[in-house]
C-alpha cells in the first residue's frame, strides 16, 4: 500500500477563500505536503488531467469549471494515504458527505465541490506525475 496521495483545491474553494482552511484540516489530519503549487489550470490541461471522464455526461462542465480560476495541486504523505483521504475529503457530492468532511464543509455542490483526491494507489502516481516533475518533490 501506498503512502501517498494527490489532491487539489479546486476553483470554487481557492476563490472563496477557504485554502488556508483546507490546508489547515489536511495537515491537522496527518498529511505531510511533499510538494504543492497554485496555479490555473488551462481548459486543455484540464481536459487532459480529468480525460478518463470524457465520456461522462458532465465532462464539458468539468472542464469548464476546473480551468475556471487558481487551484492548489499537492502531494501528500501519510500511513494509508488514499483511502484515508477519501475519507477526510467526503463523499462526491456534499449532500452525502459525512459531517465534518472538508465536502460537507467547504462544498456547494456535486461539480463544485471543493477538493479531489485520488481513487487508487496508481492513480496517486499518475497524477502527482502530470503536475510535478521529479525536482518540485522530495
Ligand atoms: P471524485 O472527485 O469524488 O473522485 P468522480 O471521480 O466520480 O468523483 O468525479 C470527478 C469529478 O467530476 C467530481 O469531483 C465532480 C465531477 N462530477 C462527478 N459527478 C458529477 C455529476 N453527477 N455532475 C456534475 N459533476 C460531477
Ligand atoms: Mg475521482
Amino acid at each position: 500500500m501506498s503512502n501517498r496521495t494527490f489532491t487539489m483545491i479546486k476553483p470554487d474553494a481557492t476563490g472563496k477563500g477557504y485554502t488556508g482552511a483546507i490546508l489547515d484540516q489536511i495537515i491537522n489530519a496527518g498529511f505531510a505536503i511533499k510538494a504543492m503549487k497554485w496555479i490555473k489550470l488551462s481548459a486543455e490541461q484540464a481536459g487532459k488531467f480529468y480525460e478518463i471522464h470524457k465520456e461522462r455526461p458532465f465532462y464539458g462542465e468539468l472542464v469548464e469549471f476546473m480551468s475556471s480560476g487558481p487551484i492548489v495541486a499537492a502531494i501528500l504523505e501519510k500511513e494509508n494515504a488514499v483511502a484515508d483521504f477519501r475519507t477526510l475529503i467526503g463523499a462526491t457530492n456534499p449532500a452525502n458527505a459525512a459531517e465534518g468532511t472538508i465536502r460537507k464543509k467547504y462544498a456547494a455542490s456535486v461539480g463544485e465541490n471543493a477538493v479531489h483526491g485520488s481513487d487508487s494507489d496508481e492513480n496517486a502516481v499518475i497524477e502527482g506525475n502530470f503536475f510535478f516533475s521529479g525536482l518540485e518533490r522530495f
